[in-house]
């Protein structure tokens, strides 16, 4: 007797599902430097060099440590960065119930039709609990997700693929097909580094560098006059529409590992340059 296989889509959170970063998190850490006295504010640019760096707390420790400007001493760096991570938190969380948070165009469509083709969905997020949790909820429903891991469960940040193996550890990967939808470089190395074929539905601002590695590269979900197919090797998504049974194709072809074609395919549009 042969078992049905199912299909697990790990979605990322920040830039993934939701429009969070440039006029998110980065108002919040500013926020947070304001309310603290301090002179310190992030710009577009500077954020974006920023998100290099995965995990709140992390990105403020790496900014008072490269910053020749900052006032603060290497000693009291760690916490300092811990405190203001901690209201930039409480920031963040208010932000997200006044509705400043919005989904990524595309996204409600995409986890509405996977939902209803069975697929089981799960959050693979470097983001922090206390806010990942109230605002998937609100804004894709309560048991729309069978569970979340954020940053707040894992020792090692994406790039690492911490996340991701702790993500397959939940579930019965024997009998299911896998894949992880994805904005960022770290997060698509983070996926691709836990064997899982991916999706890069990437963010001009967060994923500059190379996708060759995603099993799927576009720039938006599809929804949108501009989204464009970047990399698709594997002729997955003619239509340049990111779909539930794109998606479900993706997982079932399985990591790059696995396949036999589709080595050696480049971008269709090198982003740094688009
Ligand atoms: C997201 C992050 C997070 C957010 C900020 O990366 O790195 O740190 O930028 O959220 P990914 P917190 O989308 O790859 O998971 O301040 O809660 O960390
Ligand atoms: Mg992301």
């Amino acid at each position: 007797m042969t078992t049905r296989r199912t299909t697990t889509v790990f979605f990322d959170v920040d830039g993934t599902l939701v429009e969070s970063e440039q006029h998110g998190h980065r108002l919040a850490f500013n926020d947070a430097f304001a309310r603290a006295g301090l002179d310190d504010r992030w710009d577009e640019a500077t954020y974006a060099d920023l998100l290099a760096v995965t995990g709140g707390a992390r990105r403020l420790a790496a900014w008072f440590a490269q910053d020749p400007s900052s006032a603060v001493s290497t000693a009291s760096v760690a916490d300092l960065s811990r405190r203001l991570h901690r209201e930039k938190t409480r920031i963040f969380i208010e932000m997200c119930h006044s509705g400043a948070v919005p989904e990524r165009a595309g996204a409600q469509r995409l986890v509405a039709e996977l939902a209803a083709s069975g697929a089981q969905l799960a959050i693979t997020t470097t983001g922090s609990r206390a806010w990942v949790e109230p605002l998937v909820t609100k804004l894709f429903g309560v048991d729309t997700f069978a569970f979340m891991i954020t940053g707040d469960d894992v020792l090692n940040t994406k790039p690492s693929p911490e996340a991701y193996l702790m993500a397959l550890d939940r579930i019965d990967h024997e009998c299911a097909d896998v894949v992880a939808i994805e904005d960022s470089m770290p997060g698509l190395k983070a996926s691709v580094g836990a064997n899982i074929p991916t999706v890069l539905v990437a963010n001009a601002e967060t994923a500059p560098g190379d996708w060759s590695n995603a099993a799927l590269a576009l720039t938006g979900f599809g929804d949108l006059p501009a989204d464009t197919v970047v990399f698709d090797p594997s002729g997955l998504c003619p239509d340049g529409l990111l779909t539930a049974s794109v998606v479900t194709t993706v997982a079932r072809t399985g990591p790059a590992s696995d396949r036999s074609s589709t080595t050696g395919g480049t971008p269709i549009i090198d982003m740094e340059h688009a």
